[in-house]
C-alpha cells in the first residue's frame, strides 16, 4: 500500500492529521510551490517569502526525518501551476494507491478538492484540520438553534472544554474576560522590547531571490526579512513574546504609537496560520506564565481570548457561512477602494502610519487594522469584495478563513451582525485617546467642522445619518442616534456637507 500525502503550504506540521499513520518506507510526502497559489491575489512580498521559505524548511525537516518527500519548487519547469495539475502528475510518477490530504483553509480550495477523486480515479481521504481546537462540526452543533452568536459564550465554552484558565470550576481570578482592564492609551516612555528578528540563512536568501524576480509587481517590502521559518524559530519567537511583552499585552493591547508597529503583541499569527505553531502550545505558554507570576491575569486572559475564543470563532463562522459570506453586503457600500491603500500617500496620519507600516512589515496589529484601517473603510462605505481583497494581499498572515469574517463581520458590519453586536464605528475621539498619531497630523482631531476637521469626526456621523434605516433598531447605537438626534439643522447641514466634499475627493483619488 502506497499513499500520496498531501501537504498544503498553510500545513507545516509534522503533527498535521494527513502525516499520520505514514509508512515512511513506502509513503509519498508531496508538497508544491504554485503559480496559482501564489497569485489568486497579489500577496505581499513578504508573505511569499516566508511560505516559501517555510515550505522548504519544513521539506528539508520532513526529510531529515526520513520522509520520502517530493517537493516541486516554483521555477521546476515541469510545474504546471495549479494543486490538481501538480497532484495529477505526482499520481503518474509515484502511481500510489490512495491520496490523503487535511481539510484545507479556505473554500475555493475546498470546492477544488472535492473534484480530485472523480478526476484521477483515485480515493482522496481528507482528514480533519487538526491545526484548529474547535471543528466545523462542533462550532456547528454550538452554533445550532442560537438566536445569535457571540464570541464570548462561545469562549467560555472551550476555555472549560480544554480547561484553561479554570480553577475549581470556576474561571481564574472570578470573571471570564478581563477585555475592560486592557484599554490603557499609550505614553512615548514605554520601554517596548524589540521585535523578534530571525537572520535569514541561505534558504530564505535563495527565496528572496526568487520572490524579487518574480512578484516585482506585488505590494509591499521585501527586505528586512527576519521572520521564523522552522519551527524551532516560531517556537522562540513565542516564547520571546512570553518572556518579554506578554507581561504588558493587556494594558496596552488597544494602544497605538507611531513607529513602534508591534507594541507588546506577540507577531505569531503567521506562524500560527501556516502549521509552525499550534495553538493549544501559545495558550499553554500563557498560562504557564500566569501561574509563574510572570504575567498578570489581565494579559494572560486577553491573549489566550484571541486564540482560544476570536481565532477559533471566526474559522467557525467562516465555515457555517461560505460561500454566502463571501457575498455579503449588508450596507449596500460601493465605494471603491482609495488608491492610497497601496502607497500610503493620504494626509490622515492614521492612515498614512497603518498603510507605511503594513506596506514595510506584512503586519499591523488588531486596533490598528479595525480602528483605523477598519473604522475608515466602514465610515467611508468601501465596497466589501474590494477590501476583502486588500486585506488579505497585505498581511503576512493573512488566509480567507481568518480574514473574511474579520473584514465582512467584524470590520464592515456587512453580515449584518452576525459576528459583530455593532459597527465598530468610531470618530477621531478614540484614535487621538489610543494613539499619538493626531499630533503629527494635518487635521485638527477637536474640530468637528470645516476644513481643519479630523474627517473621521464628520464621517462618523454621517455614516451612522445615512445607514439609519438599517441601523437604528440596535440597541448598541440608540444612544448615538439620541445624540445625532440632539443635534441643531446647522450642525447636521455641516456634517453633510464636510462628508460629502471629503467622500467626492476620496473617489476622485
Ligand atoms: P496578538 O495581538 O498578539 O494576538 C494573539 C493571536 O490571537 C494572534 O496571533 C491571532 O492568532 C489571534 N487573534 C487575535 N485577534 C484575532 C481575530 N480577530 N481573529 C482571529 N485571530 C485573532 N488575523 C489573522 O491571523 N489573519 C488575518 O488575515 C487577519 N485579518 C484581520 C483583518 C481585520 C480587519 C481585523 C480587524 C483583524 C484581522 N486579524 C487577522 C486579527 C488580528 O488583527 C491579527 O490576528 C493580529 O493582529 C496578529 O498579530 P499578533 O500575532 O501580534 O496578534
Ligand atoms: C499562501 C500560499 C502561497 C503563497 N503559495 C503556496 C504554494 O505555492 N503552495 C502551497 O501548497 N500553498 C501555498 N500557499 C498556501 C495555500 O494558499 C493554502 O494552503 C490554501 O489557501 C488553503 O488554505
Ligand atoms: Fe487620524 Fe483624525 Fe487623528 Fe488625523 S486627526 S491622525 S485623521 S484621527
Amino acid at each position: 500500500m502506497k499513499t500520496l500525502r498531501f501537504i498544503l503550504g498553510d500545513q507545516l506540521n509534522t503533527a498535521i492529521s494527513s502525516l499520520q499513520k505514514c509508512d515512511k518506507s513506502h509513503d509519498i510526502v508531496l508538497m508544491c510551490e504554485v503559480w496559482q497559489e501564489a497569485t489568486y491575489v497579489k500577496h505581499h512580498k513578504k508573505k511569499l517569502a516566508l511560505i516559501f521559505s517555510a515550505m522548504r524548511h519544513f521539506a528539508q525537516a520532513l526529510k531529515q526525518q526520513q520522509f520520502q518527500v517530493d517537493y516541486i519548487t516554483l521555477t521546476d519547469p515541469h510545474n504546471s501551476g495549479s494543486f490538481f495539475e501538480e497532484l495529477k502528475r505526482a499520481v503518474k510518477r509515484h502511481k500510489p494507491n490512495n491520496i490523503v490530504v487535511t481539510f484545507p483553509g479556505e473554500y475555493r480550495v475546498w470546492q477544488d478538492l472535492q473534484t480530485w477523486a472523480d478526476k484521477l480515479g483515485i480515493t482522496v481521504e481528507v482528514r480533519e484540520d487538526d491545526r484548529f481546537l474547535c471543528s466545523r462540526e462542533e462550532f456547528a452543533k454550538w452554533a445550532e438553534g442560537r438566536k445569535q452568536l457571540r464570541m464570548e459564550y462561545f469562549y467560555r465554552q472551550m476555555r472549560q472544554k480544554h480547561h484553561v484558565l479554570i480553577s475549581n470550576g470556576k474561571p481564574s481570578g472570578g470573571k471570564w474576560n478581563y477585555d475592560s482592564a486592557n484599554r490603557k492609551p499609550p505614553t512615548t516612555e514605554l520601554n517596548i522590547p524589540p521585535p523578534y528578528q530571525q537572520q535569514a540563512d541561505k534558504i530564505t536568501q535563495e527565496v528572496i531571490k526568487l520572490v524579487e524576480e518574480k512578484f516585482s509587481d506585488h505590494f509591499g517590502e521585501l527586505e528586512p526579512f527576519d521572520f521564523a521559518v522552522t519551527r524551532e524559530q516560531a517556537l522562540k519567537a513565542l516564547h520571546y513574546f512570553i518572556q518579554h511583552r506578554l507581561r504588558y499585552f493587556g494594558d496596552y493591547q488597544d494602544a497605538m504609537l507611531a513607529n513602534e508597529p508591534w507594541m507588546f503583541h506577540s507577531q505569531i499569527s503567521c506562524y500560527l496560520n501556516c502549521g509552525l505553531l499550534v495553538p493549544l502550545e501559545c495558550i499553554k505558554a500563557a498560562e504557564e506564565a500566569y501561574q509563574q507570576k510572570q504575567a498578570p491575569l489581565n494579559a494572560v486572559e486577553g491573549f489566550i481570548r484571541q486564540i482560544l475564543g476570536w481565532r477559533e470563532y471566526v474559522r467557525g463562522i467562516y465555515w457555517l457561512t461560505m460561500p454566502e459570506y463571501a457575498q455579503a453586503n449588508f450596507l449596500q457600500a460601493k465605494r471603491d477602494l482609495p488608491e492610497f491603500f497601496w502607497t500610503g500617500d493620504t494626509d490622515l496620519n492614521c492612515l498614512r502610519q497603518c498603510i507605511t507600516e503594513t506596506k514595510q512589515n506584512a503586519y499591523a496589529h488588531h486596533i490598528q487594522r479595525l480602528m483605523v484601517l477598519g473604522n475608515f473603510a466602514l465610515l467611508t462605505g468601501i465596497d466589501p469584495k474590494q477590501v476583502n481583497e486588500w486585506y488579505l494581499i497585505v498581511y503576512a498572515d493573512a488566509y480567507e478563513w481568518v480574514e473574511m469574517p474579520n473584514v465582512t463581520g467584524m470590520i464592515l458590519f456587512a453580515d449584518g451582525g452576525k459576528l459583530a453586536s455593532k459597527p465598530y464605528a468610531a470618530g477621531g475621539a478614540y484614535i487621538n485617546k489610543m494613539s499619538n498619531y493626531c499630533k503629527q497630523c494635518r487635521y485638527k482631531v477637536n474640530e468637528k467642522q470645516g476644513e481643519q476637521a479630523c474627517p473621521f469626526n464628520y464621517l462618523y456621523w454621517h455614516f451612522l445619518s445615512k445607514n439609519r434605516v438599517k441601523l437604528a433598531k440596535n440597541p448598541r447605537l440608540a444612544m448615538m442616534y439620541n445624540t445625532f438626534d440632539k443635534m441643531n439643522a446647522q450642525q447636521i447641514s455641516a456634517i453633510n456637507s464636510d462628508a460629502k466634499k471629503f467622500l467626492r475627493k476620496l473617489t476622485k483619488h
